[in-house]
């Protein structure tokens, strides 16, 4: 799977890596760790993002330049890496024009249901991370390559991207890489996970106690939703970024088997799907224009924001039982 790839990573000197809109650690992370890689072998790297880190990633942003896509670099580039998403249309405008633009389009992802868009595709659905894929690549070509940045880089995706190895996608292989991880990096696990994690201001705290008052339950408890009005991100002055992580708390309660946060967004309604069981939230997100994982997916509504709550209890009510 990784040897075609490496034979033409090999044959191409400069290279253009793509990490998803709206970029998170493993996306940032996977992208990172293969443009050192890269670079330690002597390519011209450039790294693409048209959206900036979010601000418990910026830590993560010395490591390497990630650029807004120009076109000049872009036509620069003798071939392009996709990470972490599984359509160029997840990558933006830059790396939608790629499209038969005769340069090979490489793709390294773990999202279902990948466009065939791509010329030589590493797609492991199912598999807890984007990074795990780029530590197999890396050490397929030698493993020495794994130098402590790339470590850390690494490290951050699958932590975050397993929801710090609780997922069902985690297997004993994802732990037996992080402690490769750990070695080769010389860094303790907490060191990571505090800056990812443990780095809220007061406001985000105010923002999750109202959130917190709006949870509501449905058909016994199987279905939680937490609904975010522009006016509770207003108030506590937060924007959509900082509801990182919120829906772990209504999927946390005993009884519940998916929750979905909704929010107010760009005059329409932001869905965040999240699934502890059966319930696959992939397939559910597909009715609201969007998709991801079966345990974790995004899409849209067009608001307003009951009729969300309505409409996506209705649907999920069909994957009950
Ligand atoms: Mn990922």
């Amino acid at each position: 799977m990784y040897k075609r790839l490496l034979e033409i990573i090999r044959s191409h000197q400069t290279i253009g890596i793509f990490s998803h809109l709206r970029p998170d650690a493993d996306a940032l992370g996977a992208q990172i760790a293969l443009g050192l890689w890269l670079k330690g072998m002597g390519k011209t790297v450039y790294a693409f993002n048209p959206d900036p880190f979010p601000p418990n990633l910026k830590w993560m942003q010395p490591y390497f330049p990630v650029q807004v896509p120009d076109r000049k670099s872009v036509a620069s580039c003798d071939a392009c890496i996709f990470v972490d998403g599984n359509s160029l249309v997840r990558f933006g405008e830059e790396a939608e024009r790629l499209e038969g633009s005769g340069k090979p389009l490489l793709l390294i992802d773990h999202h279902p249901d990948p466009e065939s868009q791509f010329d030589h595709e590493v797609s492991v659905p199912g598999l807890g991370s984007a990074s795990e894929l780029v530590y197999e690549l890396i050490c397929e070509d030698n493993p020495a390559g794994i130098t402590p940045e790339i470590s850390r880089m690494l490290y951050a995706g699958i932590v975050t991207d397993t929801g710090s190895f609780r997922f069902d996608s985690v297997r004993p292989r994802t732990h037996h890489i992080a402690a490769d991880l750990l070695e080769a990096g010389k860094f303790a696990p907490n060191e990571i996970h505090e800056r990812i994690y443990d780095n809220n201001e007061l406001k985000h705290l105010k923002l999750l106690g109202l959130t917190l008052k709006n949870i509501e339950l449905f058909y016994s408890n199987q279905l939680a939703t937490m609904s975010v009005t522009q006016t509770m991100l207003d108030e506590t002055g937060c924007s959509y970024e900082d509801l990182e992580g919120f829906v772990a708390y209504p999927l946390s309660l005993k009884e519940t088997k998916a929750a979905f946060l909704l929010c107010e967004k760009d005059g329409k309604v932001k869905l965040s799907l999240r699934s502890k069981s059966a319930l696959d939230v992939n397939k559910l997100a597909r009715n609201f224009d969007g998709g991801g994982h079966q345990k974790a997916a995004g899409g849209w509504h067009p608001g307003p924001i009951d009729q969300a709550v309505q409409d996506i209890i209705q649907e999920a009510a069909k994957q009950l039982d």
